[in-house]
């Protein structure tokens, strides 16, 4: 078995405590970091959620393999993350309010981080409350980043952007993301930029900064 193959089967089985040396092991080898994340992380990840969709495996299963995926993302992180050199702007990120996932919007946060900009982690569940308060304790904030999962929480995400911009505050652009969230809800909520995939953000955040 190879070493992604033997990493996704800890994730997959939620083998937390083993899976950072897993991740060191590979790295060893010579493995690139992307491709440890992308086939031996992600991509099982992808399997869990259909797994769960069809009934096979239920909450308990997904959250240790979420943690098992933690746990990996950790050591990877300084492989991941290039240097950031002088910053670029600010980034407040989070979770949308009812919306407790994680992991797509911490690598989100960690690839805008390794292009240059601060990053203001507000975490998961986040109140449209939570957002304002840190735009306003931050008004040299560049990207306002929003991440969610569910298909019940994109009505959060709609609310946000809406009372962000009825809130009069101004000066950074909206960048929305995650699985259920196409360009096309983007275009309708009014966000000014949308990215399919963390590295994809990245690139999206800088751009929206260099034209602002
Ligand atoms: Co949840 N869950 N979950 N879950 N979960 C999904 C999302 C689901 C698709 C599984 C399925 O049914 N196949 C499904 C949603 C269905 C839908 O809405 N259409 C689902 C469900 C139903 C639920 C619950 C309702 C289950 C229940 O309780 N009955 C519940 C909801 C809880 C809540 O949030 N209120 C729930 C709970 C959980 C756990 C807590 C157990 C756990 C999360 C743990 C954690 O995050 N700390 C969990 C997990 C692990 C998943 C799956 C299996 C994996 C998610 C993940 O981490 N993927 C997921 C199935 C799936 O995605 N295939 C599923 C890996 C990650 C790297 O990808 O998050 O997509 P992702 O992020 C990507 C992109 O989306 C993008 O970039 C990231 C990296 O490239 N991206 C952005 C993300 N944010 C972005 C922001 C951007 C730009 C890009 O700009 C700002």
């Amino acid at each position: 078995m190879s070493k992604i193959e033997e990493i996704a089967q800890a994730v997959e089985g939620g083998k937390a405590k083993i899976i950072g040396g897993l991740v060191e092991e590979a790295l060893a080898e010579g493995l690139d970091p992307v491709k440890i994340l992308n086939e031996g992380m992600i991509n099982t990840m992808s399997i869990v959620g259909e797994k769960f969709r069809v009934g096979e495996i239920f909450v308990p299963e997904m959250l240790v393999a979420a943690r098992a995926m933690k746990k990996g993302v950790e050591v990877l992180k300084p492989r991941l993350a290039g240097q950031a050199g002088i910053s670029v702007g600010k980034c407040i990120i989070g979770t949308v309010a009812g919306d407790l996932h994680d992991i797509g919007k911490n690598l989100v946060g960690m690839m805008i981080e390794s292009a240059g900009f601060e990053v203001i982690d507000l975490g998961v569940d986040v109140s449209i409350d939570t957002f304002i308060e840190a735009l306003k304790n931050n008004p040299d904030t560049n990207i306002l980043a929003l991440s969610a999962l569910l298909t019940t929480t994109m009505p959060a995400m709609k609310s946000t952007l809406e009372a962000v911009k009825a809130s009069g505050l101004s000066g950074f652009k909206i960048v929305v993301g995650g699985a259920p969230i196409t360009q096309g809800y983007a275009n309708e909520i009014g966000a000014d930029g949308w990215a399919p995939d963390a590295g994809s953000a990245a690139v999206v955040a800088k751009k929206l900064v260099s034209v602002a």
